[in-house]
């Protein structure tokens, strides 16, 4: 990562998020989820055609196109660390953030939204002074929070800290890619119980939430009724109505889809986004992030391709 870069990434984070005092009631159960046969499994998504930014509400969505998407395969649910760990091993890669405080770097690290101390305990505790991004050193796929953390027992939640390059080299490995912004928001567009809302991947009718997203006002009280405070293990919600888990919410998700020289599209909106501050819980919605930049609250799923029908 670059300093310049770096930096100007973790800005754009806090000013999308600014910082207050927090409340918090953790809830969080971590034995939920996908089963371990499920772990890797395809969903073939058929051609089709679909509007893409259908309803928009934010101007980087731009207006509702028809557009037409030739069929692939996506993998059912966001990589996990399991199987980030697999190609670690495998190959001896060493992540962009890894690397950084190899190098001893001043903007080695990566960036965590500090919701409170110890939140995914289910206890109650005090919470962070100014809960909001902060560059970690020491921050990285396998210690997600810090130094001080690791991931054991966290087998099935979603890699996070890894850049785009990281995220290309797994798919390398693995023989898949990075969703294109068309694959990924026709399969989520495809998944949604009612077409016609945008936000029904991540609340029902009732208004009950339905995906891993930010229930209360943000960024000062996260009341997590959907059950998790901050990522959550893969599948823990419903699958879609084409049998996919967390496209809407848990954590964002990399495509392959360039904004700029230095900037690609990220979709699906994360366990930081609220009713109330930004409604990026929906296919449409789109967020840009530097490729050489790593979050907690951003990873990626991996699609490959099938003869077309
Ligand atoms: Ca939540
Ligand atoms: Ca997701």
């Amino acid at each position: 990562m670059i300093l310049n870069t770096q930096f100007s990434g973790l800005f754009a984070l806090i000013l999308c998020f600014a910082s207050h005092s927090s409340a918090i009631k953790a809830n969080a159960h971590e034995t939920c989820g996908l089963e371990k046969k499920d772990l890797g499994t395809f969903v073939r998504v058929p051609s089709g055609l679909f509007i893409k930014n259908k309803k928009p509400m934010y101007p980087e969505e731009g207006k509702p196109t028809s557009l037409r998407v030739d069929s692939f395969e996506i993998q059912s649910h966001e990589v996990t660390n399991s199987q980030f760990q697999k190609f670690i091993t495998e190959t001896g890669y060493v992540t962009e953030a890894e690397r950084s405080e190899r190098q001893n770097r001043a903007d080695s690290g990566s960036a965590v939204f500090s919701v409170s101390e110890k939140s995914e305990r289910g206890k109650k505790t005090t919470p962070s002074p100014s809960p909001g991004w902060r560059l970690i050193s020491g921050a990285t796929w396998k210690s997600p929070l810090g130094p001080d953390t690791n991931i054991e027992g966290k087998d099935y939640f979603p890699v996070v800290h890894v850049s785009m390059k990281d995220a290309k080299a797994y798919a390398s490995w693995s023989k898949t890619r990075i969703p294109t912004e068309n694959e990924w928001e026709y399969a989520a567009s495809l998944g949604l119980i009612d077409s016609e809302n945008q936000t029904s991947g991540a609340y029902n009718k009732k208004g009950n939430p339905i995906a891993n997203t930010w229930q209360g006002i943000f960024p000062s009280l996260n009341s997590g009724v959907d059950g998790f405070l901050e990522a959550a293990p893969v599948g823990c919600y419903q699958p879609t109505a084409i049998g996919l888990f967390d496209m809407i919410g848990n954590i964002w998700e990399w495509t392959n889809t360039p904004l700029d020289s230095r900037r690609n599209v990220i979709k699906g909106g994360s366990f930081l986004c609220s009713h109330d501050f930004c409604k990026r819980f929906r296919p449409a919605a789109r967020q840009f992030q530097e490729k050489d930049f790593s979050t907690n609250h951003l990873g990626f799923r991996v699609v490959r391709d099938i003869e077309h029908d």
